[in-house]
């Protein structure tokens, strides 16, 4: 095998962000872009004789990116890629196979639920042996390697050779091709009770899952078609495109319209459920009611233990800080700990490969548990599913109970998309510098109890992050967040969270906007959104 050194320069911006290195599909494909990033990779991490697992979303470029990354692998002296068939792999069956195979790591091609195609949006992640992210001291090692890169390795071959059933050789490198599906699904089966589910959907119970045309279309139609017995059509856009039918795969009430549509109608489907571009997030609905992500966390948690996998009891939940506290009520009540971590689920690995934390959550549409280390579209769906069978009601009865129980918090998102980084950087820095002067401060119709920038410092391994958001705690117990998001590709998002708790006795049957509204005043006021960014209102309210 010929290798060849490709002489490259280093190129700005390669600085990966919450979840990964997340461009426009047209930077990603500008010369030497991705084998430049690659290269920087493999660089920080030593490949050589190391077995890694391949795969992405299915997006546009995944599979011409894939056989580059092969190329450099092999040229990196890496020893065996395990790759999906067809370049398909969900991000928490990529998890898996890595735990699984006990490989050194993993790459994923994913922009998550960013929309795809040309126009569209691609990355690029690297996850460690424990299956999870790679956290941030190697992501700033990756970073530095492609400011000084000055050449990056590749094969000259064109294909790689067959040498027997789903198996390849590059050079001395092994490439074996598995069914993105089975392992994923056999590890659900462990689980969970297919056998209640099959026997709930047996007796007639409906449900309606949309992959939005994204990767999880086949991993539905195996798993709840094929294994749980659901009516063919139960998985609605289940074949993955490239750009994902023209939509955006992101399972949230305005971009799976038509799910929301068809679970508010009266003789709607008894359980909805969407999962994004890759796999790792979800959204989950009954008949007339959405689930918020911070919701879904505190009721899974409170009854894991009817799951099998689960019997046993959960030794911690861990929650991303802009994520509403629900959940920190269930493990008070539970006796267990429970962590605020800033946003990104590579914060929650070392909790739970430490037993510190069973379940995470995000309330960016991400649940799940240490049976792998990124968040789990599917597997919340199955939770879900688990937790009806046994109890035995619909969701709409299973949140009543929950809140009748925890009380109620409300919680909602609101995104401002697209603006200009420097109007969105000097909103939030202005902010962070009049924090120690706001507590005691009227705010609209609220009064400021604490302001404050959120800086952690993880439990186990002790290292620290710094300015993860602002916290803005009001009297009365109202919170508003803000901070700006680390996976757009164009301009900045700045995200407002909000939320406020009522207790089991209070109004437990508000609409939650206007349970907000004095918060979202507050932090208007606070944080003078609309004067400095010139939109009347948010482009996305989940
Ligand atoms: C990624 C991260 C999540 C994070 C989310 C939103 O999810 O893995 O931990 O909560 O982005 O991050 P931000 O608010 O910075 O945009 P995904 O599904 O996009 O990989």
């Amino acid at each position: 095998m010929q290798i060849e050194a490709h002489a490259t320069r280093p190129i700005d911006g390669q600085k990966p962000g919450t979840s990964g290195l997340r461009k426009k599909t047209a930077t990603f494909l500008s010369p030497d872009y991705l084998q430049n990033y690659v290269q920087a990779i493999f660089d920080a991490i030593e490949p050589a004789g190391k077995t890694y697992v391949l795969g992405g979303d299915g997006r546009y470029f995944n599979d011409v990116a894939i056989a580059i990354i092969l190329r450099m692998a092999a040229a990196n002296g890496v020893a065996r890629m395990i790759v999906g068939r067809a370049g398909l792999l969900s991000t928490p069956a990529v998890s898996h196979l890595i735990r699984l195979h006990e490989t050194d790591g993993g790459l994923i091609l994913s922009a998550s639920h960013n929309p795809g195609g040309p126009k569209g949006d691609f990355g690029l992640k690297y996850n460690i042996a424990n299956g999870g992210p790679a956290p941030e001291a190697i992501t700033d090692a990756i970073h530095a390697r492609t400011r000084k890169i000055t050449e990056y390795r590749i094969a000259k071959a064109d294909a790689p050779d067959h040498t027997q059933d789903g198996e390849f050789a590059l050079g001395d490198m092994r490439i074996d091709i598995v069914d993105p599906v089975t392992e994923y699904a056999d590890l659900m089966e462990t689980l969970f009770d297919f056998d209640a589910i099959r026997g709930l959907i047996a007796r007639g119970f409906t449900l309606r899952f949309d992959a939005m045309h994204a990767v999880t279309g086949p991993y539905g139609v195996e798993i709840f078609e094929r294994r749980l017995g659901a009516p063919g059509g139960s998985v609605v856009n289940h074949r993955p495109q490239p750009d994902f039918g023209g939509g955006h795969p992101d399972p949230n009430p305005v971009w799976a319209s038509d799910l929301v549509a068809a679970m508010m109608a009266a003789d709607g489907p008894d359980f909805g459920a969407a999962s994004d571009g890759d796999g790792d997030r979800n959204m989950i609905m009954g008949r007339g009611i959405y689930v918020t992500p911070s919701d879904s966390l505190a009721v899974i948690a409170a009854n894991a233990h009817l799951a099998p996998g689960y019997r046993d009891g959960i030794t911690g939940i861990a929650r991303s800080m802009p994520t509403s506290g629900a959940a920190d009520r269930v493990a008070r009540t539970l006796g267990i700990e429970c962590h605020q971590t800033p946003t990104g689920w590579k914060y929650f690995g070392t909790l739970l490969d430490a037993g510190r934390a069973t379940i995470c959550g995000e309330e960016s549409a991400g649940t799940g548990s240490d049976h792998v280390r990124e968040k789990d579209g599917l597997w919340a769906v199955l939770m879900w599913l688990n937790i009806i069978a046994t109890r035995g009601q619909s969701v709409a009865e299973i949140m009543a109970d929950h809140w009748a129980t925890y009380g109620r918090t409300y919680y909602s998102r609101h995104d401002f998309d697209g603006i200009d980084a420097t109007v969105a950087n000097a909103l939030m820095n202005d902010l962070k510098s009049a924090l120690a002067t706001l507590p005691g401060q009227a705010a609209g119709p609220l009064t400021i109890v604490e302001a404050q920038d959120f800086d952690y410092t993880d439990p186990v391994d002790g290292s620290v992050a710094t300015s993860q958001g602002v916290i803005l705690t009001f009297e009365g117990g109202g919170r508003a967040v803000l901070r700006l998001s680390g996976t757009g590709t164009e301009g900045a998002t700045l995200r407002l969270y909000l939320e406020r708790h009522e207790a089991p006795t209070g109004d437990l049957g508000q609409d939650p906007q206007a349970a907000l509204a004095p918060v979202k005043a507050a932090a208007e006021a606070v944080a003078g959104i609309r004067a400095r960014t010139g939109r009347d209102g948010p482009d996305v309210v989940t």
